[in-house]
């Protein structure tokens, strides 16, 4: 096991990016520390994404009956808004179940510095064509703290960040893949 540390506390996306650049072998998983999620599950994923042959594995959470009715939410709203402006039809973006080919990993270079890490990493994979798998897994909601999401600085953030990457990425993006545009030879 390797800790790695930074010099501040900076936000999830900065501190999510150092951690998976700092990854060494084939496949990289990651989830948060207070366990969400049974740690076997990752095989499953490991199974699904070498079988498909897919990039990326997203888990999404199979019930959240036993969490709080704003977090949930928070959640049915994020999820109808990524919709919207990604049409990326995933079922639970931001759940901290992902999978990744080490090699893919390396090609999406995400930039956030906040929580929108998750969405603009799933809209980079989409936007290179990459295969992008599911996989419903029980989920164990906090039982104690405070959540990071629900802090109105974070949500702010995460507006932010997506307006930009929309802006900057997405949207000249899309007008490159437009079939009506003929391609320069
Ligand atoms: N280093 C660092 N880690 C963070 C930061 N914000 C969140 N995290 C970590 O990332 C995990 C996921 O954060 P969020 O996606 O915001 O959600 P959450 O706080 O787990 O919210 P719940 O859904 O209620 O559990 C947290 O459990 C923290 O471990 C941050 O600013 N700095
Ligand atoms: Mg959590």
């Amino acid at each position: 096991m390797r800790v790695l540390h930074h010099d501040r506390n900076y936000k999830l996306g900065r501190t999510l990016r150092t951690g998976l650049a700092a990854a060494t072998k084939e496949l990289v998983f990651y989830t948060d520390a207070d366990l969400p999620i049974d740690f076997r599950e990752i095989m499953r994923g490991v199974e699904l994404l070498l079988r498909n042959g897919a990039q990326v594995v997203t888990g999404y959470r199979l019930t959240r009956s036993n969490e709080r009715w704003w977090r949930t939410l928070y959640t049915v709203v994020y999820n109808a808004l990524v919709d919207v402006v990604f049409g990326l039809r995933l079922r639970d973006v931001n759940f901290s179940y992902k999978l990744f080919r080490a090699e893919a990993l390396r090609e999406l270079n995400p930039t956030s510095e906040g929580s929108f890490i998750d969405v603009e990493m799933l809209a980079r994979a989409r936007r290179a064509g990459m295969t992008i798998n599911e996989i419903g897994v029980e989920y164990f909601p906090r039982r104690a703290g405070r959540s990071t999401l629900a802090r109105p600085g974070v949500i702010v953030k995460i507006i932010q960040e997506m307006a930009a990457f929309w802006w900057k990425v997405w949207r000249p993006g899309l007008r490159a893949a437009s079939p009506d545009r003929p391609e320069k030879p």
